[in-house]
């Protein structure tokens, strides 16, 4: 009887754990509210996903003329020893960068130590290596692709330093034995290179100016774009990672708006559009309580399409905004019978409908995930 007792226990506790495994995995990851609270610093973060930077090379240290004096040997023979060599400059992709903000315009690798007496070689300078997002494309003066940095650790010489130059003993010969000629040091690379960012969020915001784009982005993550009622209110991407309780984080960039005619650079133009195409998915942000907002679609998939075709396969999605206002509930009615496509209602300022959105957000992101990885 204890023994039946025993089984069915046993039995019982394998079926509630397979049970309970079954449930955790099927269900719906919840969106989290950060416990952290904003940054209270006043200094707000953009995100660099373009520079032009100037590279050079650390020039060789010069070989040094010497000849040795002994107290037996007035001429001991030249003793000057070779000058070190000038440090590369070295674009490395690291996980620990996450935009090309810290990569100054300029940057310089150390000099070699010039040679000295006693065959003492100077030390070669130490490489000026740059850490960079995982993903960055690094392209010449030309505008060719040079680099692509799509794995972790890979690296990029991007100007190589100056050989040192070789001291008086390199050039002892058979007629020479007392050379007074040494070598300089060459002069490292100088060169230009273009940086860019490949992948810059999962997903990003597209609008016109005063959407809401930047208030969406402060209502569902920790980023502090600013919020004003005037139009190009942003002007560089803002990137903000949204959490989920299963560890998963999805990164959205608010993107400055966008205008009729941006593909033939109006407005923030062109330089907006690359921003777009650095972006997984694209939410489509409407200003609802406008009138004809169906007309506002429109115009922004025709910009993205005039851009570049394949930005309108992307994945996508249609937001609604500002439906605490009079006319919204009306206009979405007629949207809604005008397209099939899914349209999430929001407001971003009262933070309306927020969860299913984020809701939403996830089921791009997972299903998408692999595309981008
Ligand atoms: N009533 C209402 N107002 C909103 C809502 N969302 C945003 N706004 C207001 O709309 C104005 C513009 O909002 P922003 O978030 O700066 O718009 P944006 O799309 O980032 O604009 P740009 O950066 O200029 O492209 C602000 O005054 C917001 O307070 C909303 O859901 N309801
Ligand atoms: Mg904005």
């Amino acid at each position: 009887m204890k023994i039946e007792v025993m089984r069915f226990i046993v039995q019982f506790t394998r079926k509630l754990s397979t049970t309970a495994i079954k449930q955790y995995a099927e269900r719906i990851p919840q969106p989290l509210r950060s416990t952290k609270s904003k940054s209270d610093k006043t200094s707000v973060q953009s995100f660099a996903d373009l520079k032009r930077v100037r590279v050079v090379g650390g020039k060789g240290g010069d070989g040094c003329i010497s000849f040795l004096h002994l107290w037996s040997n007035e001429n001991a023979g030249p003793d000057g020893g070779d000058g070190g060599n000038g440090g590369h400059v070295i674009f490395k992709a690291s996980n620990n960068a996450k935009d090309l903000s810290m990569v100054t315009s300029v940057l310089q690798a150390d000099k070699g130590e010039k040679g000295f007496n006693k065959d003492c070689h100077g030390k070669s300078a130490d490489h000026n290596i740059i850490e960079v997002p995982i993903g960055t494309v690094i392209k010449n003066s030309n505008g060719k692709v040079v680099g692509d940095l799509g794995v972790e650790g890979l690296m990029f010489i991007a100007a190589r330093g100056g050989s040192g130059g070789k001291g008086n003993h390199f050039f002892i010969s058979d007629t020479e034995q007392a050379p007074k000629i040494s070598e300089y040091g060459a002069e490292g690379e100088d060169l230009q290179y273009t940086l860019e960012v490949r992948s810059m969020a999962h997903l990003g915001l597209i609008g016109f100016p005063n959407a809401g784009k930047s208030t969406l982005l402060r209502a569902i993550s920790r980023a502090r774009p600013k919020v004003a009622p005037y139009p190009f209110t942003t002007l560089k991407p803002y990137v903000g990672m949204v959490q989920y309780d299963d560890y998963e984080q999805v990164a959205v960039a608010d993107l400055p708006g966008l205008i009729p005619d941006s593909h033939k650079n109006r407005g923030l133009g062109i330089q907006f559009l690359q921003h777009a195409e650095r972006c997984m998915g694209l939410l489509y942000i409407l200003d609802i309580s406008l009138d004809s907002p169906w007309e506002h679609f429109s115009t922004l998939q025709y910009e993205m399409g005039q851009f570049n075709k394949n930005l309108l396969k992307r994945p996508q999605l249609i937001i609604a905004n500002k439906m605490d206002l009079p006319e919204a509930e009306e206009n979405l009615a007629t949207f809604r019978s005008k397209t099939e496509l899914p349209i999430i209602a929001i407001s971003a300022k009262l933070g309306i409908n927020i969860k299913e959105l984020l809701h939403k957000i996830r089921e791009i992101y997972d299903e998408n995930k692999e595309s981008t990885s």
